[in-house]
């Protein structure tokens, strides 16, 4: 490549966008504004942020599991920290990161933290399947002692309009495929999330199509920004927040990034997702962040930061389309931010 652009890393968020950047934004805004008008839906979601709760809990960060097991991958943390993924905000409180969530299986409130801890997290298996050269079931302290830990600060924009600032301890997606070795045929790759209704309450509300789906393309999955996160706050990451194991694609809205995953699938057929399954004309496959493509019920101009009075402006691909514009370049005629 012979054009050098300027990278996030190399110059403050708040600075110039680039030509290529730029030029990108302007077809990508052309092609959300031919998308087809969006009529509100009945809410199967809450919907629309909830404020957070007054009293912010106690942080719920502790290390041990119900019966007081210590999770034996404290001893890896902290790791060192990626200095290529720099804010342009504050880090978000842990209290508040660790208290206010979206964790469907344990119930459809924020308020779920003191319910996760119930989740066993050891023994954890996690099975890389579908279209590989060989199969295989892994336990998830030899996959953590297999991969590359590194910490990074990333933006998380929820779908619902908050967002936080948090650093992530894990490994780049990437490391996890390359283990994987999937074949050429392969073009998806798919996740899902424990399914484990006895512990996980909101798994009963049958109308939800568990167990929680998510999937990226290939050059996704292997974009240098997907990330599998394993820690938070230099800690094992808390259940609440999907341990042991949990997607972070800080472009995409929250709801990409699934949680607790079992399952690694590589796949030839684009997976039907959780959200999508539920109410296809508001989550899409995709689910690029984009200001200007509003949900069909709210705006998704701006956010509400946790632990901030002022709301921000959100950003195309929430900021990181230095990263990933790239990847949808030929996909227009896709809704890329729905
Ligand atoms: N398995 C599973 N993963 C999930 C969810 C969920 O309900 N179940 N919620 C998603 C949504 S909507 C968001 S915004 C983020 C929230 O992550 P956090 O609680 O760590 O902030 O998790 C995502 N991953
Ligand atoms: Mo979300």
């Amino acid at each position: 490549m012979p054009i050098k652009i300027k990278r996030g890393w190399e110059l403050p968020d708040s600075a110039a966008t680039s030509e290529d950047v730029f030029r990108s934004r302007r077809r990508l805004l052309k092609a959300a504004a031919a998308g087809p008008i969006l009529l509100a839906a009945p809410g199967l979601l809450a919907g629309c942020d909830e404020a957070p709760s007054p009293s912010a809990q106690m942080a719920a960060t502790g290390t041990s599991d119900a019966a007081g097991a210590a999770d034996p991958s404290t001893s890896l943390y902290p790791v060192e920290r990626n200095p290529r993924y720099v804010l342009d905000r504050d880090i978000s409180p842990e209290d508040l990161a660790t208290t206010y969530n979206n964790f469907y299986e344990f119930g459809s409130s924020k308020n779920i933290w003191k319910k996760a801890q119930d989740l066993p997290i050891r023994p954890w298996r996690v099975a890389i399947t579908g279209m590989v050269e060989t199969p295989m079931e892994l336990d998830i302290d030899d996959l953590l002692g297999k991969m590359p830990l590194e910490e990074r600060l990333y933006r998380h924009r929820c779908v619902e309009a908050w967002s936080m600032a948090v650093p992530w301890s894990g490994f780049p997606l990437k490391a996890l495929v390359d283990l994987a070795r999937p074949l050429g045929s392969a073009k998806y790759l798919k996740m899902v999330t424990f399914q484990n209704p006895e512990v996980a309450g909101g798994q009963k509300a049958s109308w939800y199509p568990w167990p929680y789906v998510e999937g990226l393309t290939m050059a996704e999955a292997t974009n240098e920004l997907a990330f599998i996160a394993t820690g938070l706050y230099g800690k094992p990451v808390p259940k609440q927040n999907g341990a042991p194991l949990r997607l972070a694609v800080p472009w995409k809205y929250g709801f990409k990034s699934v949680k607790s995953i079992v399952t690694f699938e590589f796949t030839d057929q684009r997976p039907r997702t959780f959200w999508e399954e539920i109410q296809a004309s508001e989550y899409g496959f995709w689910a690029n962040v984009n200001p200007n493509v509003p949900h069909p019920r709210w705006s998704q101009a701006t956010e509400r930061v946790l632990g901030q009075d002022q709301r921000l402006e959100t950003q195309l691909y929430n900021g990181y389309g230095e990263f990933v514009a790239g990847l949808y370049a030929g996909l227009e005629g896709e809704k890329l931010f729905m």
